[in-house]
């Protein structure tokens, strides 16, 4: 809630500072506390929430009323200051942009980088509370969704997995039917350790990258960014472009007959990540990757122009989030009633039945990239990686650019 001008000058609360539990909580080394000044100003900021978050990133709130704003900004260690999205005291306004300045930005439910800091290195949005449900749909949209609304989301009518496994000559037979194929031990699992431990490396030099940022970056399911390297997509849900050792296995993987049965010899790899969901990952709401190219031809196009790989790094099972089909739907009369289907009702179930497939480590996953799909929660302890690499055919791109220029490693 916004205040009028005359209450904005009232302190809400008085001057606090909260010690850090520790200096070292996110790289590990024992460094010097930064402090971040906290200003409230006049908008109505949840300043112990900010200054938590705060903590958990190795700064040091420093959260003032304006009796002490322009002290605590003279102190020579502030690292970034946070305040209320209209606050204008002139300690702030007249601030030389040497510091980042973030100004909360209410309708994003995150600190906004003022623009005058700009040219900064520091992230240009950041969230320092836990979102509530209503912030984030609100922001992000159809993509943020979570499983925790029994009205909606219930229990899917779930297919027998064990219907939908194939050898690997079944494949492409399996793709045209049904949208999607399974098949158990299909990759050498010495070979996945490789690329699993590949992408654990990548994922640790990336946390590393993130936590240098001012403020630091987590990569905890909140934070939101997006870099070439990585995007954060939906809540706790990343994509992570996959380091170059991994390419070489790509070119000799054991699908690759099946996607040329499937696209012609000719395709061509069209992107590769590894997709990590963290603990505490919210189920994303049903998708294709890309749709139909010819929307409304008079008959179903049998042949995919996409086909997408998923690889499971670690095992994966109901825990950590299996990846949920509706097996038919790359049919376009199929897909179309899903998403009529939902948005009729609401519903994030739709009553035609899906299929959870909880690979282990050595199965891969093939579909059509048409298919209506989605990741599920991650309610487990631990990340969930899986390789997801796209195929095309070689006239085939893509209108919408994955990942953005700026880097975030150099
Ligand atoms: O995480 C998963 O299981 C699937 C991810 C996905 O469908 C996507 O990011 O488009």
């Amino acid at each position: 809630m916004l205040l009028g001008t005359a209450a904005a000058l009232v302190p809400h609360r008085t001057t606090q500072r909260l010690q850090p539990l520790s200096n070292n909580v996110v790289d590990g080394t024992a460094s010097a506390p930064r402090r971040a000044v906290v200003y409230r100003g006049e908008e109505d900021i949840d300043v112990d929430a900010v200054a938590a978050s705060l903590i958990s990133r190795g700064l040091e709130p420093d959260v003032v009323d304006v009796d002490r704003l322009a002290a605590a900004l003279a102190q020579p260690d502030v690292a970034a200051i946070y305040a209320g999205r209209y606050a204008s005291h002139e300690a702030l306004d007249t601030l030389e942009p040497t510091k980042p300045l973030y100004r909360y930005e209410k309708s994003a439910g995150a600190f906004k980088l003022d623009r005058r800091c700009e040219a900064s290195d520091a992230p240009k949005w950041v969230s320092l509370e836990v979102e509530s449900e209503e912030k984030c749909l609100e922001r992000n949209g159809w993509n943020f969704l979570t499983p925790e609304e029994p009205a909606t989301w219930g229990a899917p009518p779930c297919l027998d997995a064990e219907e939908f496994v194939v050898d690997q000559d079944g494949i492409r037979d399996a793709v045209v039917e049904h949208g999607v194929a399974f098949v158990r031990d299909m990759i050498p699992t010495d070979v996945l350790k490789r690329c699993a431990s590949i992408v654990d490396q990548r994922w640790a030099e990336i946390e590393t990258a993130l936590s240098e940022k001012t403020p630091p970056l987590l990569l905890n399911g909140i934070d939101r960014f997006e870099f070439n390297e990585i995007v954060h997509r939906s809540d706790g849900r990343f994509d992570m472009k996959v380091p170059e050792e991994i390419r070489s296995f790509l070119a000799e993987a054991p699908w690759v007959p099946a996607v040329h049965a499937l696209l012609g010899p000719d395709c061509v790899p069209l992107y590769d990540s590894a997709i990590v969901s963290v603990p505490g990952a919210k189920t994303q709401d049903m998708h294709s990757d890309n749709g139909h190219l010819f929307p409304h031809a008079p008959e179903h196009i049998a042949s995919p122009h996409c086909v997408t790989v998923i690889c499971p790094l670690v095992d994966v099972d109901a825990d950590n989030g299996p990846t949920e089909f509706w097996p038919g739907s790359h049919y376009e009369s199929v897909a179309k009633e899903l998403f009529e289907e939902r948005a009729r009702t609401g519903a994030h179930i739709p009553s035609k039945s899906s299929l959870q497939l909880a690979g282990s480590v050595g199965d891969a996953i093939l579909f059509d990239t048409r298919t209506v799909h989605r990741g599920m929660a991650n309610s487990g302890k631990a990340k969930r990686p899986i390789l997801y690499i796209a195929y095309a055919r070689p006239w085939y791109t893509e209108g919408t650019k994955n990942f953005p220029d700026e880097t975030l490693l150099s």
